[in-house]
């Protein structure tokens, strides 16, 4: 089976294609940006999204909106976290995080898949620390700052994809695609 992802960033889509082999399903990478509407969760702007873009996509696809919640800075950078990756960068988050106690944080994954007639959506969360340097130089994004057990996601390279949200959201979808058959 195949099936067309859309993103812009290049790790995401290597981590889906990955994942994508464990379950005999091949992804077919469509490399654009798309317009997401703020102020929302997660759920509302992949949904949307797909909405969106299945006016110019015609083959049935997906995509896969994501973000980092930081306890105690109440969800922050959350649904802005693109933005915030792009502006203040982990450099900014771990000075924001100087003094506090409470690292807890969570990644959130929501997949919005257009079947050609409605979109359906599949989410998945993994739990972890904010650490308090950056560690490892695999993964992407905000996985040098994210402690999931004792390593960060950038330290644990492949492993990241066995417990990652995109993991989790992937495998309800993927079950999904496969109960279709
Ligand atoms: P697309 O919307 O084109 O797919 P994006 O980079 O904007 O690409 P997201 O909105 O889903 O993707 O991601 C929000 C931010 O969170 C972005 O800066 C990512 O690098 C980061 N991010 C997403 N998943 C991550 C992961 O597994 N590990 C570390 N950072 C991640
Ligand atoms: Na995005």
């Amino acid at each position: 089976m195949k099936v067309y992802f859309v993103t812009s960033n290049e790790g995401k889509f290597r981590e889906v294609r990955e994942i994508g082999k464990k379950y005999g399903i091949e992804i077919d990478w469509i490399r654009r940006k798309y317009l997401e509407p703020q102020g929302s969760d997660l759920e509302e702007i992949a949904r949307i999204s797909a909405q969106l873009l299945a006016e110019e996509i015609k083959e049935p696809f997906f995509l896969e909106d994501s973000g980092l919640f930081i306890e105690a800075l109440k969800g922050f950078p959350g649904p802005y976290s693109s933005y915030v990756f792009k502006t203040i960068g982990n450099e900014g988050i771990l000075k924001l995080m100087e003094g506090v106690e409470d690292r807890r944080a969570y990644f959130l994954a929501v997949i919005a898949f257009w079947d050609g007639e409605k979109v359906l959506t599949f989410k998945g969360r993994v739990d972890g620390k904010i650490a308090r340097e950056m560690r490892g130089d695999k993964g992407f994004g905000f996985d040098p700052i994210f402690e999931y057990g004792d390593r960060t996601f950038a330290e644990m390279g492949e492993e990241k994809n066995e417990v990652s949200h995109r993991r989790r959201a992937l495998e309800s979808f993927f079950e999904y695609l496969k109960s279709l058959k």
